[in-house]
C-alpha cells in the first residue's frame, strides 16, 4: 500500500534562524511531522485495507467517502501530514519578502496592498484560540484568494479550498524560542516565506 513518508526539507534545520530556531525545526519535522505520517498510514490501513488509490489531499476533499469509524483519524493525521508538508515548502532561507506576478495583483485587489494583507493575515493568525493554522487559500467556487484559519489539523482541502500558504500556530511551532509570544513568531515568520513557491502554486491554478 501507499506509505506516506516524512518529506525531506529543501534547507537545513538551522537555515531559518533567527526566525525559527534549529531545535524547533528538528523536533517539529522529525518528531511531530513523523507522528502525523505514522498516524495517517495507520488510519488509512484501518479503513481502506491494502491501499487507497487517491492522494491524501483528494481524500480530504471527499472525507465523507471515508468510513465513519476512521474519518476523524484520517482528518486529523491526514491534515497534519499535508499541512506540515506545505508549511515546509512555503518557507525558505532566501525569503524574497514579497509576492510578485498575478498573486500580488490579486492581493492588491482583495487586500488593497501587501502590507495590509500581512496585517490582516497576522491578526487572524494571532487570534486563533488554541491550536490551529492560518492560510492563504484559493477559493475555486468564487475564483478568489482568501485568508482563513482552521482549528487543530483541519485542512483547507476539507473545505474545498486550495491551500497556497500555510502558517502553523500550534505552540510546538514556536514555544521553545518564543514561549507565549505568538505575535513575535508570526511577525518574524514573514521573513522566511517562500513567495516564489506560493506564487507558482497560484499561477498553476490561474493558467
Ligand atoms: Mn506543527
Amino acid at each position: 500500500m501507499v506509505q506516506y513518508e516524512l518529506p525531506k526539507l529543501a534547507y537545513d534545520y538551522d537555515e531559518l534562524e533567527p526566525h525559527i530556531d534549529a531545535e524547533t525545526m528538528r523536533i517539529h519535522h522529525q518528531k511531530h511531522h513523523q507522528s502525523y505520517a505514522d498516524g495517517l498510514n495507520s488510519a488509512l490501513d484501518k479503513v481502506c485495507g491494502a491501499s487507497h488509490p487517491q492522494y491524501i489531499s483528494s481524500i480530504l476533499s471527499d472525507l465523507k467517502s471515508v468510513p465513519e469509524t476512521g474519518r476523524s483519524a484520517v482528518n486529523f493525521f491526514g491534515g497534519g501530514y499535508e499541512n506540515h508538508k506545505l508549511f515546509w515548502e512555503t518557507m525558505t532561507p532566501d525569503g524574497d519578502k514579497s509576492p510578485g506576478g498575478k498573486l500580488e495583483d490579486s492581493i492588491d485587489v482583495y487586500y488593497d496592498n501587501f502590507e495590509n494583507f500581512k496585517k490582516v493575515f497576522s491578526e487572524k493568525a494571532v487570534s486563533i484560540q488554541g491550536s490551529g493554522w492560518c492560510w492563504l487559500v484559493f477559493n475555486q467556487t468564487y475564483n478568489k484568494i482568501e485568508i482563513i484559519t482552521t482549528s487543530n489539523q483541519d485542512s483547507p482541502w476539507v473545505l474545498q479550498k486550495i491551500p497556497l500558504l500555510a502558517l502553523d500556530v500550534w505552540e510546538h511551532a514556536y514555544y521553545l524560542h518564543y514561549q507565549n509570544r505568538r505575535p513575535e513568531y508570526v511577525n518574524s515568520w514573514w521573513n522566511v516565506v517562500n513567495w516564489d513557491y506560493v506564487e507558482n502554486r497560484f499561477s498553476e491554478l490561474n493558467g
